[in-house]
C-alpha cells in the first residue's frame, strides 16, 4: 500500500490548548505524524510518496468559499491586529443569534467558523492543512489508476470539521474532500467509515442530507464524550440522505467485544450500500492507552480491523484522524494497514 505523506504537517505546531481549565501542551502535536511515518517504514508497508497540488477547486466542493478564504487569512490577520502564537475562538453565535451574516471583527469571525476553543489556529495551519488535501486529492487519482488501497498520513485531522467551521483540531475535511472527489471522478456511490474515538460531526454535516455518501461512524457516546453535540443514533440522514447515515455511539469504557460487533454492523449496513468505493477515517485513540479516549483496544486488535475492511473488497482510502497515545500510535496504525493488506 502506497502511503501519501504530508510533510508540510509539521507547520501547523500548537503550543498548548485547554484541558480542564489549564493550558496544557497541545495534544495534536508533530511527533504523531513522525511516529507513524516510522512504523509505516518500519513495516515495509510500500512506497511513501509526496502529494501532487490540486488548486481550491475539490477542497470548495466540500467546504463553503468564504469559510474557506477566512481559514486562508486568519492567522495573518490575527498578527496584523496585534495577536501573538496561535489564535483562539471565544465568543460563538449560539441558538437564536445570526450566523447567517459575517462579521467585520476577527474574534466574531473566528466564532463564526469554529465550534470549539480547543483547536488553535497557528501561523502553519493553512498550509499543513491545504497540504493535507492534496495528499488525499493525490490518493484519490491513486485509486482511479488502479490502487487497490492508499493511506493518507497527514495532520491536523479532518473529521470534525464541517462545511463552514473548524473544531476538534480539524480545519479541512480530508476523507470529505476525498470521498467528494472520488463521487467527481465517476463512482455514483461512495462509503464513509469513520473508527476514529470521537464522532465525526465534521464529515457528518457535510453529507448528512445526501444519498451518494453514506456515513458510518463508530464513537463514544456524544452523552459523555466530545464532540457532545451530534452522533446520537437517532441521526440517520435527512432528505434525500435519510438513511444514509449511520451512527454508533458507545459507553465510554465498552469492552473490545462490542466494538468490534459494532464495526460488523457498520460493514453489513455499508455493503447493503453497494459502494463504489470507501474512505476510512483511520483513528486509532480507541487505544486502551489514549490519553484522551475511554475505549479498551490492544494493539494486537488493530489488525482486525484492516481484515475486517478488506472483506468488502473496495478501493479504499485510508485517512489519518486521532490516536494520542505516544510510543503506539504508530504500530497501531501500521497493524490496521498490514491487516487490510495481509486479508
Ligand atoms: C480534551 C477534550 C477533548 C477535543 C478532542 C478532539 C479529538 C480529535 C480527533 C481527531 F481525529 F480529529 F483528531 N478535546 N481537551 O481525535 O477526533
Ligand atoms: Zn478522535
Amino acid at each position: 500500500m502506497k502511503t501519501i505523506y504530508n510533510a508540510a504537517h509539521s507547520l501547523h505546531r500548537a503550543a498548548h490548548e485547554f484541558f480542564r481549565g489549564e493550558k496544557v501542551p497541545a495534544f495534536e502535536k508533530p511527533e504523531r505524524a513522525d511516529w507513524v511515518l516510522a512504523a509505516v517504514q518500519r513495516t515495509n508497508l510500500g512506497e511513501i510518496i509526496a502529494p501532487a497540488p490540486h488548486g481550491d477547486g475539490p477542497i470548495l466542493r466540500v467546504h463553503s468559499k468564504p469559510y474557506v478564504d477566512f481559514l486562508r487569512s486568519a492567522h495573518a490577520e490575527y498578527l496584523a491586529l496585534g495577536g501573538t502564537g496561535d489564535a483562539f475562538p471565544a465568543a460563538w453565535p449560539i441558538r437564536g443569534m445570526r450566523s447567517d451574516v459575517e462579521p467585520k471583527n476577527f474574534a466574531a469571525r473566528m466564532g463564526l467558523y469554529s465550534f470549539d476553543s480547543g483547536s488553535p489556529l497557528t501561523a502553519g495551519t493553512w498550509a499543513a492543512t491545504r497540504a493535507g488535501a492534496d495528499c488525499a486529492l493525490t490518493a484519490v487519482d491513486l485509486l482511479n489508476a488502479g490502487e487497490r488501497s492508499v493511506f493518507v498520513l497527514t495532520r491536523p485531522p479532518g473529521h470534525h470539521a464541517g462545511r463552514d467551521f473548524f473544531g476538534g483540531y480539524c480545519f479541512l475535511n480530508h476523507a470529505a474532500i476525498a470521498a467528494q472527489a472520488l463521487r467527481d471522478s465517476g463512482c455514483a456511490r461512495v462509503a464513509v467509515l469513520d473508527v476514529d474515538y470521537h464522532h465525526g460531526n465534521g464529515t457528518q454535516d457535510i453529507f448528512y442530507d445526501r444519498g451518494d455518501v453514506f456515513l458510518a461512524s463508530i464513537h463514544g457516546d456524544p452523552m459523555t464524550e466530545y464532540p457532545f453535540f451530534l452522533g446520537h443514533a437517532d441521526e440517520t440522514g435527512s432528505g434525500d440522505g435519510l438513511g444514509a447515515n449511520l451512527n454508533i455511539p458507545l459507553a465510554a469504557g465498552s469492552p473490545v467485544e462490542s466494538w468490534f460487533a459494532a464495526l460488523d454492523h457498520a460493514l453489513s449496513r455499508i455493503e447493503a450500500f453497494r459502494p463504489d468505493a470507501l474512505v476510512v477515517s483511520l483513528g486509532v485513540d480507541t487505544f486502551e492507552g489514549d490519553p484522551i479516549s475511554h475505549f479498551k483496544l490492544k494493539t494486537s486488535d488493530y489488525p482486525g480491523i484492516g481484515e475486517r475492511i478488506a472483506q468488502l473488497k473496495l478501493p479504499t482510502l485510508f485517512a489519518m484522524e486521532g490516536g494520542y497515545a505516544v510510543a503506539e500510535i504508530g504500530d497501531n496504525v501500521a497493524g490496521v494497514l498490514q491487516g487490510f493488506e495481509r486479508a
